[in-house]
């Protein structure tokens, strides 16, 4: 009885923390035999709160795709003034995955992306497309990746920068360091201070739907969320009150 009560505020503690800077991975393409094959975001649709950090880890291999920020209402277009990773090729076998790292700069604003590759076929048309913070309705991610299948004409092939709509990457995708992984047309030339007004500029203004521990379920039951030393304080306090 007293044991559970300490756990579960304990576990209340950490849900609070969780939902406030979260570190979400995802993973950038699949393989032939992953479950929805090559050409998909895992998982395509994420929450994230303001000055959460989602790192994409580009894990498919063999891969050669990009995270381009669109619109709702043109999927496999880039928006104006936002983010891109440019693409990163990834040869079959490597062990090391190089990522790219977004941070949630409005946490009210549903993020929109794709993935730009032609080749073999238009991975946006394929339905290679995710959202962050997605409505539950009206504009879901579902219509989303529906719209993009069913989109006409080449998807856009422009090259967008580390400062995007909602969400800013500092660096490009790296290390570009396992044999035969490559950058091509990455975006370079954000300055540290873009990237920090950008943020200082979006949490001046309050927002409201970022602390509430429900606004992190569909991060959760992924089972990719990681907080920082979260596990390790679980770990030791759990260790403490069960001794
Ligand atoms: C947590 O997020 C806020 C923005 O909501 C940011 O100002 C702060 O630097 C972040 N803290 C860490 C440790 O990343
Ligand atoms: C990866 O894709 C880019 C863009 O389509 C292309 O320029 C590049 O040659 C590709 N890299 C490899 C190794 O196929
Ligand atoms: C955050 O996004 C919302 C929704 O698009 C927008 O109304 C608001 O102006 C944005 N806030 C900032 C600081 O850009
Ligand atoms: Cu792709």
């Amino acid at each position: 009885m007293h044991r559970s009560i300490v756990i579960s505020t304990i576990l209340a503690f950490a849900a609070l923390v969780a939902a406030q800077n979260q570190t979400i991975q995802l993973v950038v393409g699949g393989e032939a035999s992953t479950q929805g094959g090559i050409f998909q975001f895992i998982p395509p649709s994420i929450t994230a709160s303001e000055g959460s950090v989602v790192t994409f880890q580009f894990a498919g291999n063999p891969g050669n795709h990009s995270i381009t920020q669109s619109s709702f209402s043109s999927p496999c277009q880039p928006l104006t003034g936002g983010f891109d990773s440019g693409f990163v090729f990834i040869p079959q076998g490597t062990e090391t995955f190089p990522t790219f790292e977004l941070t949630i700069t409005n946490g009210s604003q549903p993020i929109w992306f794709y993935c730009k590759q032609l080749s073999p076929a238009p991975h946006c048309q394929a339905g290679m497309v995710g959202a962050i913070n997605a409505p539950t309705s009206g504009n879901t991610f579902d219509l989303f990746q529906q719209a993009a299948t069913h989109s006409t004409g080449t998807p856009g092939q422009n090259v967008g920068g580390l400062v995007g709509v909602g969400a800013s990457a500092s660096a490009p995708p790296g290390p570009l360091t396992g044999s035969g992984v490559e950058g091509f047309g990455n975006p370079t030339g954000a300055s540290a201070a873009s990237v920090a007004s950008a943020t200082s500029s979006a949490s001046t203004t309050p927002s409201s739907p970022v602390s509430s521990p429900s606004t992190s379920p569909s991060t959760s039951s992924s089972g990719m969320v990681e907080a920082n030393g979260l596990v390790m304080m679980l770990a030791a306090l759990l260790g403490v009150t069960l001794a």
